[in-house]
């Protein structure tokens, strides 16, 4: 029989006292040196204390919760092989790379340190449930593994025997979760909740793969970034355009001969240009730190353009300062050279705020997604005739829809409802546009 071995906390460095939040063995296993035997925590770190001998594990002495300081007694192992101590806190010495250290620091360099640091708070591991992981079944050095990267054990299938966790269903659980997409299609990992499932549809009938278009694939990363990092509120209104449709019907007719086309749109460009210069958090950015505002003082407007190979928002630029005529023609172009694929990048940057219109296809409301780094983008649906009522009758209107979405970090919700409400105002008397 082995000699019996009080394991012991070694000099956790700083800390008095830490809380136990884990225990990693039973009474029974048979565990190898530098094993790990339970976790602990303070306010600054998690650490696991391993132990110093060889052996089988006769009594633990802590459960999780249980407060512990250096020189608390953690286990009593029957050591195997050479041990002939019969008191030895563990880690007493000092880790190996410390002995490798230069000797610039000789005082740290002699004091023992908590042998693993696995990570600092915030800790990215902090969706695991810590019941879930510690009734995993698998061993102290494979727990240390998944911590270490991040792996939630209660998500592992175990390959082992009795379905025990090996290294290497960690090692696939990671490739899996790294070659399906990531935070692109199946940001389930990313998120921390559960991955989109694989599905062979052809089970359920005939189907036909289909590659997305390039466009198709960038802009499905741009708009699922900005769906998940901005939080979104879409203000909803409608804008009685009666007199200008009347008025752009006239345009329409007046600049046949030159070829040009008014369009709903041109209007609302202007307008939205009108909305930033009066709400000036409109035309801003957010810093990536979260710490500054970048206000714009120019005025370019993004325009959703539908193409063949997928949505792309080319840029009219200073549009406060542009007549609906040029609006009118550059609206026009930037649309061709959409579709022909012509569009440079330059074409499409430095927007101040966009604009989505489905007007000309159809549907009553929608909520658009912010087209970071902006702040905000207005939606535009079907105009129709709708009875509205002035105080005494029901006159007949055509109301536009309008959906305002914007970054809520940004924008307050009574902003969003005055912008709105201001762009709505504007357009239902198209004098004030030249105000
Ligand atoms: N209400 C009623 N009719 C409208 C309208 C509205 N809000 N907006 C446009 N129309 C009408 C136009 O006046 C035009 O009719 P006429 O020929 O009788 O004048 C017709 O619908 C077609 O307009 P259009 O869509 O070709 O032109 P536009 O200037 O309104 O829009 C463009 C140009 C490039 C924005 C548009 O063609 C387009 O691509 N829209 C789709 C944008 C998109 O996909 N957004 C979704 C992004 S989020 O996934």
């Amino acid at each position: 029989m082995g000699e019996m071995v009080k394991v012991k906390v070694p000099d956790i460095g700083d800390f008095d006292e830490v809380e136990i939040i884990e225990v990693l063995v039973s009474v029974g296993d048979q565990i190898a040196e530098e094993d790990s035997l339970i976790t602990v925590e303070s306010d600054k770190a998690t650490m696991e204390i391993p132990s110093s001998h060889a052996g089988t594990v006769k009594e633990i002495k802590v459960k999780v919760g249980d407060k512990i300081a250096e020189g608390g007694l953690v286990l009593v192992l029957e050591a195997s092989g050479a041990a002939t101590a019969s008191e030895v806190p563990v880690a007493a010495e000092a880790p190996k790379e410390e002995k490798s250290e230069p000797a610039a620091a000789p005082a740290e360099a002699a004091k023992p340190v908590p042998a693993i640091q696995i990570e600092n708070k915030p800790s990215p591991t902090a969706h695991i449930d810590p019941v879930s992981f510690k009734n995993a079944h698998a061993s102290p050095a494979v727990r240390k593994f998944a911590r270490e990267l991040g792996v939630d054990l209660s998500k592992v299938g175990g390959s082992g025997r009795s379905a025990r966790i090996v290294k290497e269903d960690i090692q696939a659980f990671v490739k899996k979760v790294m070659t399906s997409g990531g935070a692109s299609v199946n940001g389930g990992a990313a998120l921390g909740v559960e991955p989109m499932p694989e599905i062979d549809f052809s089970q359920f009938g005939e189907v036909e793969i289909k590659a997305l278009s390039k466009i198709n694939k960038l802009t499905g990363k741009f708009l699922h970034r900005n769906w998940v990092t901005i939080p979104h509120i879409t203000q909803f209104d409608e804008a009685d355009i009666t007199s200008l449709e009347a008025f752009r019907k006239q345009l329409n007719k007046e600049y046949e001969k030159e070829g040009v086309k008014f369009t709903m749109l041109s209007f609302i460009m202007k307008a939205v240009a009108a909305g930033l210069k009066k709400y000036p958090r409109f035309n801003s950015s957010l810093e990536p730190s979260g710490e500054n505002l970048i206000m714009k003082n120019y005025f370019n407007i993004g325009v959703a353009v539908d193409t063949p190979d997928g949505l792309v928002v080319p840029v009219v630029r200073d549009v406060d300062t542009k007549s609906i005529v040029d609006i009118s023609k550059e609206l026009r172009e930037i649309s061709i050279k959409a579709r022909d694929k012509k569009l440079k990048p330059s074409d499409m940057q430095g927007g101040s705020m966009s604009i989505s219109s489905l007007g000309g296809i159809g549907g009553t409301k929608f909520t658009p997604i912010v087209n970071a780094p902006e702040v905000a983008i207005l939606g535009v649906s079907k105009a129709e005739m709708k009875p509205v009522w002035n105080g005494s009758d029901f006159e007949p209107k055509l109301m536009c829809p309008l959906s305002l979405s914007y970054d809520h970090r940004v924008i307050d919700g009574a902003d969003g409802a005055r912008f709105v409400t201001y762009v709505s105002h504007l357009l239902a008397d198209a004098r004030r546009l030249l105000l």
